[in-house]
């Protein structure tokens, strides 16, 4: 049989920072005459992953939608960080016999799977069982998937692992400071670790793993990596970002693009830590103090809860009257989930400071923003050198609070002021602007690979 149009199932994971890459790639490869079909586990962790689903095929009905409905869980949620996200992970897999009778059912037969990496060991058997190539969906740095796909060799002795030194070695790679490890991957029982090692171990049945990022920004890497690999059975890395954001329509949340219109160009600092890194109290305080010490315009998306569904504090109860008060002319905070590609874009912003989740870096390497790194847990570490050796961003090392620490508001002021005044990284952020559109545009790196791909599963 011919098939000119492949089908093609992709299956995101839990947590924002998973879904959105893979809803952008549906569009990407929606644009390209595939048939798409997204599966989304229902119900999901937070209200934001449900109202951007629900968006999402509300505006782009030529997009299929397939639920997987979970089994209410017996799992209790668990208080530490972003556990909630995992425990759905493991919701997901164990909910995986479900998958198979909603892809047999579907018409025109898949031609393909796209995964999620933390659903790639369940998945791959179903994809070969039904004859279909899977590919495996990164949503993170090159580094942190080579630290993923090789941690089942590093751990393969625990003990010898625990008292490694200060640094990890990664063939093919420079060598990776213990510090940039996601904390929970050094508690062999953590549920993270064990899906972690379980996954990275099926990688090698994936055909190939499609990242979000690009040959610019991670040159060096991606060729040595792509020529040794990390293990020999480590299937392609194949970058095909930064994928593009789509647009939705948006009435609600009116307030800051209004005040975003009547800022001058590029003197706004925008500041996130992601959906889900809360920030403490005392890190709060210290943020105002940089804040109005600086005396740039601001715009702070100000989360204290760890999963995006719940900030219901008022802002007043968290900032002190007299910051408010003493900067209403300078400041916007918003809470709650908004549009950051939107705010990105917008000609206002003239720097970004960021955890640093991969979407984040990748989503400021479109704009063009000069970001200034501060990341805390999990891969941002290894993301943040990507953002300093890519010429996007300035990066502090000492900074870290993820282990208690507070980073003093003398020292987020002169950061802030660098990030604003420095015309040579804001030239070199250009650059990366450049280097990405060129990228995903006609002949560029990332639109080659994606189409071989595509080219790859017409019969
Ligand atoms: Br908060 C927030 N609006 O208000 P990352 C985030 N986002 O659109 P992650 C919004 O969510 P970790 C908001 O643009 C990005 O696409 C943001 O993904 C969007 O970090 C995504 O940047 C967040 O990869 O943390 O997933 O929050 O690093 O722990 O994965």
């Amino acid at each position: 049989s011919t098939t000119q149009t492949p089908h093609i199932a992709l299956f995101p994971g839990a947590e924002m920072g998973h879904l959105m890459p893979v809803l952008r790639l549906a569009t990407m490869l929606a644009k390209r005459n595939c048939i798409v079909t997204v599966i989304t586990a229902h119900p999901t962790v937070s209200n934001a992953e449900s109202d951007q689903i629900s968006l999402f095929f509300r505006h782009n009905p030529e997009i299929n939608h397939l639920i997987l409905r979970l089994n209410p869980s017996s799992q209790q949620e668990d208080s530490t960080l972003a556990a909630p996200f995992f425990l759905q992970f493991d919701l997901i897999n164990q909910s995986i016999h479900l998958l198979r009778p909603l892809l047999s059912s579907s018409s025109p037969p898949f031609s393909a799977m796209f995964v999620d990496f933390f659903l790639v060991a369940k998945t791959a058997p179903i994809a070969k069982e039904l004859h279909l190539p899977i590919y495996v969906v990164s949503t993170t740095s090159v580094e942190a998937t080579s630290l993923m796909a090789y941690f089942p060799v590093l751990t393969s002795n625990w003990t010898e692992f625990n008292n490694a030194s200060t640094e990890i070695k990664i063939p093919g790679l420079p060598p990776m400071a213990m510090s940039s490890l996601p904390q929970a991957l050094l508690d062999p029982g953590n549920l993270f670790t064990l899906t972690t090692i379980m996954n990275s171990q099926a990688l090698s049945k994936a055909d190939g793993i499609l990242t979000n990022t690009f040959e610019y920004v991670q040159a060096s890497t991606l060729c040595t990596l792509n020529k040794a690999r990390v293990t020999a059975s480590l299937p392609p890395i194949l970058p095909v970002g930064p994928l593009e954001p789509y647009h939705i329509p948006q009435d609600r949340d009116n307030r800051y693009r209004s005040w975003l219109e009547n800022q001058p160009s590029q003197s706004v600092v925008y500041i996130s830590f992601g959906s889900r890194t809360a920030i403490s109290r005392d890190q709060v305080q210290e943020l105002e103090r940089g804040l109005e010490k600086a005396g740039r315009r601001f715009c702070w998306n100000l989360k204290t809860s760890i999963v995006d569904k719940d900030d219901r504090e008022d802002v007043k109860d968290i900032l002190s009257n007299l910051f408010l008060e003493r900067t209403k002319n300078k400041g916007m905070i918003i809470r709650g989930w908004t549009d950051q590609q939107e705010i990105l874009g917008h000609p206002a912003i003239g720097g970004f400071v960021s955890h640093c989740g991969w979407n984040s870096v990748m989503e400021a390497a479109w704009q063009g923003v000069p970001m200034l790194a501060w990341p805390q847990n999990g891969d941002q570490r290894l993301n943040a050198k990507v953002v300093e050796d890519a010429g996007l961003g300035l990066w502090e090392r000492n900074w870290d609070w993820g282990v208690g620490g507070v980073v003093k508001g003398d020292e987020i002021e002169r950061k802030i002021v660098e990030l604003m005044t420095d015309e040579k990284l804001r030239e070199r952020a250009k650059k990366v602007r450049e280097e990405a559109r060129k990228a995903v545009g006609s002949g560029g790196s990332s639109n080659r690979v994606i189409k071989d791909v595509i080219n790859s599963l017409i019969l």
